[in-house]
C-alpha cells in the first residue's frame, strides 16, 4: 500500500484527491508542520528537502520501494503507475496537461503561497510584499479564468492532474483576506464547482484533516 506522508495544505491535498481519484489504498501519516516534525531524520530520509508531501510505494516501477518527493512529480508518478487519462500517454493533450502542472508547480503554488504568508502570517506588515503578491495572484487567477472561458478544465476537454494540483491553491487564496471570493474570475468559480462537486476531491480534502 502507498505511504502518504502529508498534512492538511494545498501541496498534501494534491496528493490525496489523485488517490482518491484512482481508488489506490494508501496509509496517511500526518507529518504535524507545526512540530518541526518534517526535519526529524526519520522524515528527511524520504525527502531530504523536508517538505510534505512525500509518498513511497512499496511497488516501486523497478519492483523494489521507491520514495518520490515534489507534489507534481508524484502526481505524475502515480498517473503514470496507473496509466490513469488524468495524464494522457502521448500527444498535444499530454504536454497541455504537463504544461498547466508546469504552471501551477512554478506560478500558482509558489505566488498565492507568499500572498498567504505576507498578509497572514508574516510578524511584521510589509506592504510591498502584500502588494507583489496579491497582484501576481490576481493576475494568475486572470490568466485560469481566460483559459477556463475557453474550456471545460484547465488543460482542455477533460479533467486532469492539472486541475486537481490547481484547485487546492484556490481553497488557500481564499484564506487571504484580499479574497473574501473569486467573483471577480467567474470562470474559476465555475470550475471549482465542478471540482467540489467530485466525491473523490471531498474525501481527498477530508482524510488528511482525521488519520495518522
Ligand atoms: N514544491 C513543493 C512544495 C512543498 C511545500 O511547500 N510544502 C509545505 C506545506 S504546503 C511544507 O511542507 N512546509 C514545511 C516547511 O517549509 O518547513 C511541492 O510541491 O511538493
Amino acid at each position: 500500500m502507498i505511504e502518504l506522508y502529508t498534512h492538511a495544505t494545498p501541496n498534501g491535498h494534491k496528493v490525496s484527491i489523485l488517490l482518491e481519484e484512482l481508488a489506490l489504498p494508501y496509509k496517511i501519516h500526518l507529518v504535524d508542520l507545526a512540530a518541526n516534525e518534517q526535519f526529524s531524520p526519520a522524515f528527511l530520509a524520504i525527502n531530504p528537502n523536508n517538505k510534505i508531501p512525500a509518498i513511497v510505494d512499496p511497488d516501486g516501477p523497478e519492483g523494489r520501494p521507491v520514495s518520490l518527493f515534489e507534489s507534481g512529480a508524484i502526481l505524475i508518478y502515480l498517473a503514470e503507475k496507473t496509466r490513469s487519462p488524468l495524464l494522457p500517454a502521448s500527444g498535444e493533450a499530454r504536454y497541455a496537461v504537463v504544461q498547466w502542472l508546469m504552471f501551477q508547480m512554478a506560478g500558482v503554488g509558489p505566488m498565492f503561497g507568499q500572498a498567504g504568508h505576507f498578509t497572514i502570517y508574516a510578524k511584521e506588515n510589509i506592504p510591498y510584499g502584500i502588494e507583489r503578491y496579491t497582484t501576481e495572484a490576481k493576475r494568475l487567477l486572470a490568466v485560469m479564468d481566460t483559459q477556463l472561458t475557453r474550456a471545460p478544465w484547465i488543460a482542455g476537454d477533460d479533467y486532469s492532474i492539472a486541475d486537481i494540483a490547481i484547485f487546492p491553491w484556490t481553497n488557500s487564496i481564499l484564506r487571504v483576506p484580499q479574497f473574501p471570493n473569486l467573483d471577480a474570475w467567474p470562470a474559476v468559480c465555475r470550475w471549482r464547482e465542478q471540482m467540489l462537486a467530485r466525491p473523490a476531491v471531498q474525501r481527498g480534502l477530508e482524510r488528511p484533516k482525521r488519520e495518522n
